[in-house]
């Protein structure tokens, strides 16, 4: 039983919350920790990194926390903001500090949910213990006092509580609150993160008093049943290490526990039982894949977030670099035990490589039902050893949003408000772009389901990085959205594929190149992926001393044969039938380093390139003359020794094709789509795209009742957009009239298109 919440520990609210409510936003005087607070704080929105400011004009304290949705004792929603009070700096807290607002922006103190102790005495002289731990046997006591004391000898390190989470058990009622709790492993450690341990509470009331039970090591998996993430004794799978961690309670009102393990590696998800108070089976007796998961297997994630959207869950994790920022990632899975998939970074742009300055801690379901979410993280700013700094670590919030596919995309902001966060519809591009031709033309169109809705729409397509082997392409549709898929980019005629660095063809891209090559009757000539140039060798690399990284892998860029001493890598191919070819290489640098190489096909200097950690590659042609030797080098010029990842080999022209004629006064190749559509202000926009696919440039004008844009010199293959404002939010049907004109050939070719568009009514 969970003792009623006592009536101490709650702040009054001051009177000057009715200042608060006039000052302007940013107007909070600036006050130094020793200095009077300042008057009542309200605000109207969210400014990532402020000072923010309870409605008493207190620095909030709730680091490393969570927002929770509930009702208050009148039946009105209400959010609930629980956190780490970093008052003193990193150990010795006060507790786990709970807030309430009825809006997000401003916050009422709550006082502390949890509370840790500073004396044993206070058991039976402090009236908040006496009733929270009154029934408790000495043991019971001994382990509450373990967790959540403050003051232990000097030479002994102080238990930390970190990343408090809280959910509502609906069953019974009851809250439930799981913190990482650690300190010394041993009575002789000094260490403040041996433990690593999950600690649970339970109150009767959003606000506590929140009743400690106790902490635990939570699943792991056997020592012999996966690679180790480390050799330590700390990286054994069987440990069971919670460090970082969340909550997650699913639609069926089940519960899990989301918690960094094996020192940092690898991260777990275990259900909670029904009382959402221990683990759903104990350890020696859980059954991966029922009571638990492990995800993300050595790839050192912490910070935890998970949260549910179109028809899928989340996860957003941080990397661990202490207290300095690093890339977010996020994983997504059907089912919340089933298989996570890394999805990448979802912050880009400036700022991206920090999560904005900021370490994922939640995300708050603003709005779920319309997909709108907030990423909730820290700032930390811990100074000097010993300093209070970290308990003015600033609070980044920051709206999320979906593209194609429900990828999640993490927005920058400096001043945001709810309204900026658009309900959010879930989309989905149907293509078949598994692979393609080299030279041929992607898809000129793609079905677009939204909302359940699925209607062709023109595309445009850009190559991010390069262009043959597996390479992200972006399509661009109509409306502006963007989504990406890997192509596998396959030449024509292919004779030789070097997959340079590769110690078997393996089962990826290489082995699926041979297989497209193979069934267009132009199967590929070389049987082994990489060789040097010995006596009698029909093809090979020359490169004294040249070295290989990743020559166990499955994909053509991310096997690499690099030079020794800045020397050339030269691959030569023989036995050719004198005739027109194109060489292909492609680059990608695993160390990111500095590196500008020449590249020389016959000994002639073709081209430079800058060898990065991106995707890169070249297209020359060249021609073998009586001999049937074809020769291509990569030449350092700058920065470290060059590198190359594959090196292809194809004919051009072997059969050679008529010639299309030329068409005089041929219609111009262009595909226009209009489209009436509303605006984020309410105002009806005309939507005009025009994709050019005649093989030369073009000249485009549009015309629409609302106005008339031309275009000149628009490449072949891409395409022009604009959006033609009507200023009302109400437009009948009608038509736009797109004219395009091409000259080549010594002479004009024209076209004019008239597209219909809908009417709209915003
Ligand atoms: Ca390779």
């Amino acid at each position: 039983v969970v003792p009623a919440r006592p009536s101490l520990g709650r702040r009054t609210r001051s009177l000057t919350l009715l200042l608060g409510a006039v000052l302007a936003l940013g107007a909070v005087p600036a006050a130094a920790a020793d200095e009077p607070v300042a008057p009542a704080t309200t605000y109207d929105d969210y400014q990532p990194g402020r000072e923010w400011r309870d409605t008493d004009g207190d620095l909030i304290q709730a680091h490393g926390g969570q927002v929770v949705a509930a009702t208050d004792d009148a039946g009105e929603p209400i959010w609930y903001w629980y956190g780490e009070d970093r008052t003193h700096g990193t150990t010795n807290t006060p507790g786990v500090h709970v807030y309430s607002s009825t809006d997000l922006y401003s916050w009422t103190d709550e006082g502390l949910a949890l509370q840790t102790m500073t004396s044993r005495d206070q058991f039976t002289a402090d009236p908040y213990f006496a009733e929270l731990y009154g029934d408790y046997t000495d043991a019971e006591r001994d382990v509450v006092w373990r967790d959540l004391s403050t003051t232990t000898p000097a030479d002994v390190a102080k238990p930390i509580l970190e990343r408090p989470k809280v959910i509502h058990n609906e069953a019974n009622d009851t809250w439930v609150m799981w913190v990482h709790t650690d300190g010394p492993s041993s009575p002789d450690s000094t260490s403040s993160y041996g433990r690593a341990w999950s600690g649970v509470a339970v109150a009767d009331s959003p606000t506590g008093p929140f009743r400690w039970i106790d902490s635990y090591r939570l699943n792991g998996v056997p020592s012999d049943s996966v690679p180790w993430c480390g050799t330590s004794a700390a990286y054994d799978p069987a440990g069971g290490m919670a460090r970082d961690m969340n909550l997650f309670v699913d639609t069926d009102g089940t519960a899990y526990i989301i918690y960094s393990s094996e020192e940092n590696r690898t991260m777990y998800i275990s259900k909670l039982d029904a009382d959402y108070t221990y683990l759903s089976a104990a350890p020696e007796d859980a059954v991966q894949g029922e009571d638990f998961v492990r995800i993300l297997p050595c790839s050192q994630r912490e910070a935890p977030a998970m949260f549910h959207a179109n028809g899928q869950y989340y996860l957003i994790t941080s990397g661990a670099t202490g207290w300095s920022p690093n890339p977010a990632r996020y994983a997504t899975a059907d089912s919340v035990l089933g298989t996570w998939t890394d999805r990448g970074n979802p912050a880009t742009g400036d700022g991206a490589a920090t999560t904005f300055g900021s370490q994922s801690t939640s995300v708050i379901p603003l709005d779920p039902e319309n997909n709108r979410f907030i990423y909730m993280g820290d700032r930390w700013t811990p100074g000097a050893s010993g300093s209070t700094d970290l308990g003015r670590s600033p609070y980044i919030w920051l709206p999320l949003t979906f593209g194609e596919g429900g990828s999640l995309q993490l927005n920058n902001a400096t001043t945001w408000r709810h309204e900026d966060l658009a309900p959010q519809s879930s989309w989905q591009v149907d293509v078949d772009l598994d692979w393609s031709w080299v030279g041929d033309d992607l898809p000129a169109t793609v079905d677009v389901t939204s909302d359940g809705v699925t209607e062709s729409q023109p595309v445009t397509w850009e190559f991010t990085e390069g262009t043959v082997g597996t390479v992200p392409v972006t399509g661009t549709l109509a409306d502006g959205r963007t989504f990406t898929r890997e192509v596998l980019r396959v030449p024509h005629d292919l004779v030789y594929v070097a997959d340079s660095g590769a110690a078997t063809v393996g089962t990826g891209d290489a082995a699926r190149i041979r297989e497209i090559a193979a069934a267009a009757g132009t199967p590929v000539r070389n049987d082994v992926p990489d060789q040097p140039l010995t006596a009698g060798a029909t093809w090979g690399w020359t490169s004294a001393g040249a070295g290989v990284k990743s020559d166990v892998g499955d994909d053509l860029y991310e096997t690499v044969r690099y030079a020794a001493n800045n020397r050339d890598i030269t691959y030569t191919f023989r036995d050719l039938e004198p005739g027109e070819y194109e060489v292909h290489a492609g680059f990608w640098d695993p160390w990111a380093h500095t590196r500008t190489t020449e590249l020389l096909v016959n000994g002639e200097v073709r081209g430079t390139l800058d060898i990065t950690d991106a995707r890169s590659s070249v297209s020359y042609p060249a021609t073998v003359a009586e001999g049937g030797e074809l020769t291509f080098t990569s030449r350092r010029t700058t920065g470290e020794s060059t590198m190359i990842s594959f090196v292809m080999v194809s004919r051009v022209g072997a059969e050679p094709e008529p010639e299309p004629q030329p068409q005089p006064g041929r219609e111009v190749d262009v595909v226009v789509s209009a489209r009436a559509q509303c605006w984020g202000d309410g105002r009806a926009v005309v939507a005009v795209h025009t994709a050019n696919r005649d093989g030369h440039p073009v000249d485009v004008r549009a015309t629409t009742p609302f106005g008339e844009k031309k275009w000149t010199g628009v490449a072949d293959g891409t395409a022009v957009y604009q959006g033609f404002e009507s200023g009302v939010s109400s437009i009948a049907a009608g038509t736009v009239s797109v004219a395009a004109y091409a000259y080549y050939d010594g002479a004009g070719h024209h076209q004019v298109r008239s597209v219909p568009y809908s009417a709209v009514n915003c």
